[in-house]
């Protein structure tokens, strides 16, 4: 099968009781960049990026059209399998793996989509049909964060990843003391740092916190960071922004810089990318999450599937940017959250059918 269409969609999705916070951004509404691939059967996949503003990563939603306009023209024509995709992609443009992503999911839709087969069973098959999911709190103080952790555990969550960052670290220090004593043992927890604590603050929340077992996500800036603090604090810790690429994630897992990944299907270039990345994380028994830093139903579902791959024993958890996006793209069989757990969608490809009138008329077609 060959590429004989490329559509680009732009949407926007304002955050339902916002602004979401981390460290280094808030954010009020994301544009999202759709991607709606055609094949010369006639059978239609659909592909998603959205950049959690342009602060988070070297990613930003204009970037990802542009990139997509790019490579779109010598694509046309090219075969919709994964690799071969990825090889034509690498031959247009150097880099832009957020972008690139987006291809790489309408392939395996409209792959799934033409055979029948889901996504999870072209990525190798699922360990379960209903994936666990985790609660991001944003940046808060001590009680808030307790309370909306407390609700979240009540409503099933298995695991909190608690926001911290860009404030002096006591706050953050007390916001942890605080969420443990609150939910302490009742669900695994995560802090993530988003880059934003200094190696300093990082080592003085270890040492503060030692009987606290969370796992440390993303604390600093650069791997160089993560190297320097590696051997100096008892908690996990987790590569999260810093993973861009495979070769990154290779040298993490290989020189034991790290002890799990929180890991985004776009950031590392699509689901092709994204089941490597899993393999090389089961090969060294490493957990991960499989999420993205924001979209609608179709980077929920493509997480989803890649997500129900995992062996349960290594799968952190599923994010979707769901509890916060008012309505679905697909009505029928949008991704959803029920009690900290997401089902697998049963239809072929993602099992998601957007509706392309929500989008308007695309900003490119080729
Ligand atoms: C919680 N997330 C998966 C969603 C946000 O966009 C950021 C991200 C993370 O872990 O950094
Ligand atoms: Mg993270």
């Amino acid at each position: 099968m060959r590429i004989k269409e490329l559509h680009i969609y732009q949407y926007d999705l304002p955050v339902k009781n916002g602004p979401y916070t981390m460290a280094n951004a808030q954010v009020w509404s994301l544009e999202t960049t759709l991607v709606r691939m055609v094949s010369d059967t006639g059978v239609e996949g659909w592909g998603e990026t959205c950049p959690v503003g342009p602060t988070y990563a070297e990613s930003h939603a204009a970037g990802a059209r542009a990139a997509l306009a790019q490579m779109a023209p010598g694509l046309i024509g090219a075969d919709i399998a994964p690799l071969s995709i990825h090889r034509a992609m690498n031959g247009l443009l150097n880099g832009h793996n957020y972008a690139k992503a987006a291809i790489d999911i309408a392939a395996y839709d409209l792959i799934g989509k033409s055979t029948g087969l889901r996504v999870a069973d072209l990525l190798g098959g699922p360990t379960q049909e209903r994936v666990p999911s985790y609660c991001a709190t944003g940046v808060g103080e001590p009680d808030e964060i307790a309370k909306l952790a407390a609700d979240k555990v009540a409503e099933g969550y298995p695991r909190l990843q608690i926001k911290v960052g860009g404030r002096p670290v006591e706050v953050d220090i007390a916001v942890l003391r605080k969420v443990w004593e609150t939910v302490g043992g009742k669900a695994r927890l995560a802090v993530d740092g988003n880059r934003g604590w200094t190696t300093r603050d990082a080592l003085r929340v270890s040492r503060e916190c030692p009987d606290i077992p969370f796992i440390m996500e993303q604390p600093c800036n650069t791997v160089d960071d993560l190297r320097k603090i590696r051997n100096q604090i008892t908690h996990g810790l987790y590569m999260d922004e810093n993973s861009v690429d495979l070769a990154t994630v290779i040298n993490a897992v290989g020189t034991d810089l790290v002890d799990g990944f929180g890991m985004k299907v776009t950031r590392i270039g699509g689901l092709q990318p994204m089941s490597t990345f899993r393999d090389i994380c089961a090969a060294r028994n490493l957990p991960h999450t499989c999420d993205d830093s924001w979209g609608g139903d179709v980077i929920a579902a493509a997480c989803t599937h890649i997500g129900a791959t995992v062996d349960p024993r290594r799968l952190e958890g599923v994010w979707l940017a769901q509890p916060y996006i008012e309505g679905h793209y697909d009505p029928e069989n949008g991704i959803q959250i029920k009690g900290g757990h997401i089902d697998l969608p049963s239809g072929p490809g993602l099992g998601v059918m957007p509706d392309a009138s929500l989008f308007g008329a695309p900003v490119a077609s080729f």
